[in-house]
């Protein structure tokens, strides 16, 4: 099976939390190798361009306030069937869904601030990752 690539963020709430190195470790332990990796603020601009497909959704602003108000950790992981076994790993959007053992059953908040991001798509990780990292930063 050919091994390929997501693209994840550590969001706002789980950087402020002090858990960056709890979910580093428990992405480690599920087979996924970082390939790219580093603490970053997106910028309004930066929110709302990654986040264009939610545009017109209610909750919107408060997504871009959210993902801007300070670091993340942006970072692009390799592993067989790397998309499908992220979202698998990171669990449902809102956490009261999100199946035991999950990173956001154990590190989120609510539907809003969901502690992780995971790309839903080959072709949405690829964008994303070059949305964050240029060439010679990925490995
Ligand atoms: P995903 O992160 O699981 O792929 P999406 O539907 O792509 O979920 O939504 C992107 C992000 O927008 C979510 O991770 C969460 O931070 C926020 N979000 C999604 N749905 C809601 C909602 O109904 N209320 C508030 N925030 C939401
Ligand atoms: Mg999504």
């Amino acid at each position: 099976m050919a091994t390929n690539r997501t693209f994840t963020m550590l969001k706002p709430d789980a950087v402020e939390k002090g858990h960056i190195g709890a979910i580093l470790e428990k992405i480690a332990a599920s087979g996924f190798r970082i390939v790219a990796m580093k603490l970053t603020q997106m910028t309004k601009t930066d929110a709302e361009t990654f986040y264009a497909i939610h545009r017109e959704r209610p909750f919107f602003p408060d997504l871009v306030t959210y993902m801007t108000r300070g670091p993340i950790v942006a970072a692009i992981l390799e592993k067989e069937n790397a998309v499908e076994d992220f979202r698998a790993l990171i669990g449902a959007t809102n956490p009261v869904d999100a199946a035991d053992g999950t990173i956001r059953k154990q590190f989120a908040t609510s539907i809003s601030e969901n502690a992780v991001h995971g790309s839903d798509s080959n072709d949405n990780a690829a964008i994303e990752g070059a949305f964050h990292f240029s060439g010679r930063e990925v490995f």
